[in-house]
């Protein structure tokens, strides 16, 4: 791991600062042509289209008889996953709800005499989730992308994920639907498989959303298609900054930065702390877990990117510096970490106290583990129900509160010489000066 003395002036300027803030900037554009050529042929073509890109890309002969996963292979799934597992799936599914039920928003009015306005929540009616195939299928984000949604009330939640060399699907990640509600599963992935949900094909419905993490062509297809449909972030590789001072245990942060090393060759694990010693021991403890891990190539390869410790003058520069990266995960390894909590002001999620370690909020704590990544913290908030929903305005005058707002919105056509604009309103005033005559 590099350490990085950040206790000087101009410490913003230090360029292996300055390095990691911009982690996060532009989109590989160099399978753009391919992606946009994907799209194109799947909207014209529909289902040919995908069936044959399933067949180049995925290994699989697809056709509108298979292409739906079937509830009986829903059902053999349960048969293929370990009983502790679904019930892990089952506690979290239900913690992350309960949590995300506190997200809904209402529909209100506001009145004043003769008028009433007011904003109408309606939940989408359709959603895409994605779901990677092969290793990165992790059920745990399934919950995460399918839960919110229900509670948003969204009918129809429709999964897609890619099947490879065989039409069996993870049953890890057909259990993990079943759990959290989702409607109806296609086997299909990679930009023909969202580009299929964007448009809709004669066996696959087109969704008003698309959410959940993909490879490069399906950040980039999603990316081409918003507007056509909605998306939630286009999501970077994983991070986690420690802020940590003389009371952490150098273990223990250690093996939270390696829990997110290990996700992503190019995951981000930072440290930050104005204790010497806490440094020391935590880069040592670092690079001998490190030999240990199973996904050692992967951890290996991004703390050689990205792993950094941070040397700060005491914990509210540590905040600082926090603020300056805006990691995705922060967490507070500090003596009264809620004190910190004013400070604080870019993360994706903010984990306090030396016991709440990011795994368990990967998992199962309640709070969405899908975050914004690459110092979009600074803008974007966690995936939740509000990112499912979408609002309305509302409008009603009585004749008095015509009378009451008519005058001025007149005045307004009139000088942005909107001719139908003002007789809209002057047709309205004419009733009301036929009225005061017959009075
Ligand atoms: N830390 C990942 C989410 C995840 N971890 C899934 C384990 N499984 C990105 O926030
Ligand atoms: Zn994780």
């Amino acid at each position: 791991m590099k350490v990085v003395n950040l206790r000087k002036e101009g410490w913003k300027r230090e360029p292996e600062l300055v390095r990691i803030k911009n982690r996060g900037q532009g989109l590989e554009s160099k399978f753009a042509q391919s992606v946009l050529e994907i799209i194109e042929n799947v909207r014209n073509y529909g289902d040919s289209a995908v069936f044959s890109y399933a067949k180049k890309f995925d290994k699989v002969d697809l056709t509108p008889e298979n292409v739906k996963v079937s509830d009986k292979e829903v059902e053999e799934a349960f048969k293929k996953v370990p009983k502790e597992v679904v019930e892990a799936l089952k506690f979290a599914v239900e913690r992350v709800e309960k949590f995300h039920q506190h997200q809904k928003e209402n529909s209100y009015f506001v009145t004043e005499p003769g008028i009433v306005l007011g904003q109408k929540v309606t939940p989408l009616e359709k959603v895409g989730v994605y779901v990677p195939g092969g290793k990165a299928a992790y059920p745990s984000s399934v919950v995460m992308n399918v839960v919110p949604a229900k509670v948003a009330g969204v009918e129809r939640v429709v999964m897609i994920t890619p099947a490879v060399g065989s039409l069996e699907i993870n049953p890890y990640t057909l259990v993990a639907a079943k759990l959290s509600g989702v409607d109806e599963i296609y086997r299909v992935g990679g930009a023909h498989g969202v580009a299929a949900i964007a448009f809709g094909t004669e066996t696959i419905p087109k969704v008003d959303k698309i959410v959940g993490p993909g490879n490069i062509f399906v950040a980039l297809a999603k990316k081409f298609l918003f507007g056509t449909v909605d998306i939630d972030m286009v999501a970077g590789p994983s991070e986690i900054l420690v802020i940590a001072d003389e009371t952490a245990n150098p273990d223990w942060v250690a093996t939270d930065l390696l829990s997110q090393a290990e996700h992503d060759e190019l995951a981000g694990a930072f440290l930050v702390t104005h204790d010497n010693r806490i440094a020391e021991e935590t880069v040592k403890a670092v690079h001998e877990k490190l030999k240990r891990l199973k996904r050692k190539e992967i951890a290996e390869k991004s703390i050689e990117n990205f792993g950094t410790v941070f040397l700060t003058r005491d914990v509210y520069h540590s905040c600082q510096v926090a603020n300056e990266i805006a990691p995705e995960h922060l967490e507070v390894a500090t003596k009264e970490p809620f004190a910190l909590l004013d400070y604080i002001k870019h993360a994706g999620a903010i984990f306090l106290g030396h016991h709440t370690c990011e795994s368990l909020g990967d998992y199962v704590l309640g709070p969405n583990h899908v975050l914004p990544t690459g110092g979009s913290a600074r803008f974007f908030s966690p995936l939740g129900v509000y990112d499912f929903v979408k609002r309305s305005s509302v409008l009603y005058v009585s004749q008095e509160g015509f009378n009451r707002v008519s005058g001025p919105a007149r005045e307004l056509a009139e000088c942005e010489g909107l001719e139908a604009h003002r007789l809209a309103v002057e047709v309205r005033e004419a009733i009301k000066l036929v009225a005061k005559s017959l009075e």
